[in-house]
């Protein structure tokens, strides 16, 4: 009911009367104005004036769900979404939904993280509404040799929104991050829940420096924010939209694979590539030229002998970056 009100309101250029939410909704004006009310006290700027009626004049800043819904424009991506004020990871939420059948495309996003994890046990650090934490579970068709590619697309769709969206010139550091400078702005971690030769679903969490303005110590040589780096402060929710329309654009539209024009478009937006990168084989550190990636998102290095190794775990150093 306030995503139709707010869609109403927002499609209108012009005040539009209770009366006319009403009719066109089929519902009381009660309902109508207890909508507008609980959108104004989510922050919404709706105004009012004696027989004109109502007007939306401003958006919330700060994630809400109904705002998230109004600049969606995707089909199956966040047709299920939720906004959480504070949760321990959203990966961990979302999974527990996709054991109780979560439906494909189902997006749960947190205004704060109390346990945010990065891959192999590490940290994820978030602050609140300074961090935003999104997790994404899909059910592709693919077994789970299939999946490399979910992530690889994943980071290309970030760093098209981020770019398009912030006018940023970010890239993407194999496999998982995406990097404005040196230093890192997204972090992405897919998990999957699986039987031997059929994937159950996949959950992509990514984490986006948005607010921050300081970092813990630890990481504050290596992290970046959106703020830190433009000196603006951006529509969180319209941000949100941008994310998911292009999550859409690359996961589903593609079918969750890599191919001949994604594989270009990641390569001319990978940081990586053209570096001198070093890798662990077994107990030994084998250093050579990243030179490209191929369909399964694994990276190619090429080592001094001229051979080719290909890389799939993202355990890789990248000489001038981190
Ligand atoms: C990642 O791991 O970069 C994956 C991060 C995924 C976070 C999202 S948030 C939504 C969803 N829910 C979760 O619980 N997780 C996902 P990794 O490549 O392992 O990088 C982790 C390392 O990045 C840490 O060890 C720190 O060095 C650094 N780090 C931690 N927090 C950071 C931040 N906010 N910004 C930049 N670097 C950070």
């Amino acid at each position: 009911m306030q995503n139709k009100i707010l869609k109403l309101l927002y499609n209108s250029e012009d005040y539009i009367s209770g009366q006319q939410m009403s009719e066109s909704l089929g519902v009381s004006r009660q309902a109508v104005n207890k909508a507008v009310k609980s959108l104004r006290d989510k922050g919404f700027g709706i105004e009012s004036v004696t027989k004109k009626g109502y007007i939306l004049k401003s958006v919330p800043t700060q994630l809400c769900e109904e705002a998230v819904k109004l600049f969606l424009r995707t089909k199956i991506v966040g047709k299920e979404l939720k906004v959480l004020e504070t949760v321990g990871s959203t990966n961990d939420y979302l999974k527990e939904l996709g054991y109780k059948g979560a439906e494909t495309g189902t997006v749960i996003i947190a205004r704060e993280q109390t346990a945010g994890k990065g891959r192999l046990g590490r940290v994820w650090q978030t602050k609140k509404d300074d961090g935003i934490a999104l997790s994404l579970l899909l059910r592709p068709e693919l077994s789970p040799a299939e999946i490399s590619s979910i992530t690889p697309l994943s980071g290309l769709a970030m760093c098209k929104a981020i770019n398009d969206f912030c006018m940023l010139d970010s890239r993407i550091k194999w496999p998982n991050d995406v990097i404005v400078g040196k230093k890192k702005l997204v972090g992405i971690l897919t998990e999957m829940a699986a039987e031997f030769d059929r994937v159950d679903f996949t959950v992509t969490g990514i984490g986006i420096n948005v607010e921050h303005t300081v970092f813990p110590d630890e990481i504050a040589h290596k992290a970046t924010s959106v703020l830190l780096e433009t000196g603006r402060h951006i529509n969180q929710n319209k941000f949100v939209a941008t994310v998911l329309n292009y999550l859409e654009q690359e996961l589903i539209m593609n079918r969750y694979r890599l191919n001949g024009t994604t594989v270009s478009d990641y390569q001319n937006l990978c940081a990586t590539i053209g570096r001198q990168v070093t890798f662990a084989r077994g107990k030994r550190n084998i250093s050579g030229m990243a030179v490209s990636i191929n369909n399964n998102g694994e990276l190619e290095v090429m080592l001094s002998n001229g051979t080719i190794a290909t890389v799939n775990s993202g355990e890789v150093t990248v000489q001038g970056i981190y």
